[in-house]
């Protein structure tokens, strides 16, 4: 259940209420593809840098360890030891990206898995029953997400598809969460839009999918090569026809300019793997911008990453003693990285927060983009 709480302009601070606890949005997830943040960080770690969502990935978790490995014990919940929340992306997407010689058919989608190439099917049942044994609060339809330079008769007819897959979803999840054996009967369901760059598509989709009284509303196939204009100009075409009194969200996105603009547009959940990807890699977020401790510059700083910082690098370490573990590739180096950018993320979220409350969104926005020096964030 979803309460809205305030708005400014079309900016919304709400409070999602699941069965694992309430979500203060907007929120970020971050992204624990196969029930881990990559970077040897812990459920425990996840407390201290204020996550409120996990998410996770239906076809990882699929292949490897095998749903009904999950389900036998216990659930995602218990395997990776989490009580809040937890999202689970439909495999969808991940389909699209990571395997390699697929066939899209009414049915659903046949591939080879990424691991050991196995042959492999998945359909919107397939994917709300695995997502059933993983037991994750909420479930995401199962969608197709067509490339950004998708002809128009193509997107125009892979969204149709999407839309039926979407009622498949929705019957099934109905059927799972009534089930004897069914781990989290309260599971909900998240439809997704799509629609390329096609105001036209995306508005009908929106419609469309509005009607069926779901849990939340994804925005999918954006962030997939075009540009941030096209990507703004989509949000804004589209949030206005997703129901106001449930929570959006913006797939796989984004920067934390990106995740300002979609706030400011009306979105309320966010994921996406760059600030542990940019971690791993030594690229740090910090209010100033983002700095690469592989500079020479930082070989005897003493000040750690960002000054005042409350992350459990920032509180201990120097620049200089962390840009040492990364050149030497312990893997402290990169967990302290990825503690301090989701740290940075999820403080992020809170400011938003803290400001749609008082009313002052749109002046923070501005301070932080100026602080952050736009450029290269
Ligand atoms: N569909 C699904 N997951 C996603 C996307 C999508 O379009 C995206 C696109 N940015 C990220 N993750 N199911
Ligand atoms: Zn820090």
């Amino acid at each position: 259940m979803y309460k809205l709480l305030k708005q400014e302009g079309r900016a919304k601070r709400g409070e999602f209420h699941t069965v694992h606890g309430i979500i203060q949005t907007p929120v970020f997830m971050n992204v624990g593809t196969a029930a881990a943040i990559k970077g040897a960080v812990s459920t425990q770690d996840l407390q201290q840098i204020k996550t409120q969502v996990q998410l996770s990935n239906t076809y990882h978790l699929h292949v490897r360890p095998g749903d009904e490995l999950i389900k036998e014990m216990g659930g995602l919940h218990k395997f990776m030891v989490w009580d809040k929340p937890i999202l689970t992306d439909s495999g969808g997407f991940q389909v699209f990206s990571l395997a390699g010689l697929r066939k899209i058919k009414e049915e659903g989608v046949y591939f080879n898995s990424h691991i050991d190439g196995k042959k492999i099917f998945m359909g919107p049942e397939e994917s709300m029953q695995i997502q059933s044994h993983l037991a994750s609060t909420i479930a995401m339809a199962f969608d197709e997400c067509p490339s950004s330079v998708a002809e128009r008769s193509y997107v125009e007819a892979s969204v149709a598809r999407t839309a039926r897959w979407l009622k498949r979803c929705k019957a099934e999840l109905g059927r799972l969460n009534q089930m004897e054996d069914t781990i989290n009967k309260h599971q909900m369901l998240f439809g997704i839009n799509q629609g390329a760059i096609f105001d036209d598509i995306r508005i009908e989709h929106a419609k469309q999918i509005s009607q069926l009284d779901l849990d939340g509303y994804a925005i999918g196939g954006l962030a997939v090569g075009e540009s941030h204009e096209e990507m703004y100009h989509i949000l804004d075409v589209t949030v206005p026809h997703l129901p106001l009194e449930k929570p959006t969200y913006l797939m796989g996105v984004g920067t934390p300019a990106n995740i300002l603009e979609g706030v400011e547009r009306g979105v309320d959940f966010f994921d996406c793997v760059y600030p542990s990807r940019n971690g791993r890699h030594g690229h740090l977020y910090t209010n100033q911008g983002k700095i690469n401790l592989f500079n020479q510059k930082y070989e005897r700083d003493p000040k750690p990453i960002e000054e005042g910082c409350q992350c459990p690098a920032c509180r201990h370490y120097s620049r200089a003693y962390i840009r040492h573990l990364l050149k030497a590739k312990e893997m402290l180096g990169m967990r302290l990285c990825v503690l301090h950018n989701l740290y940075f993320y999820n403080t992020m979220m809170e400011e938003i927060r803290d400001a749609l409350d008082q009313g002052r969104f749109h002046a923070y926005k501005e301070e932080k983009l100026y602080g952050m020096g736009q450029r290269n964030m």
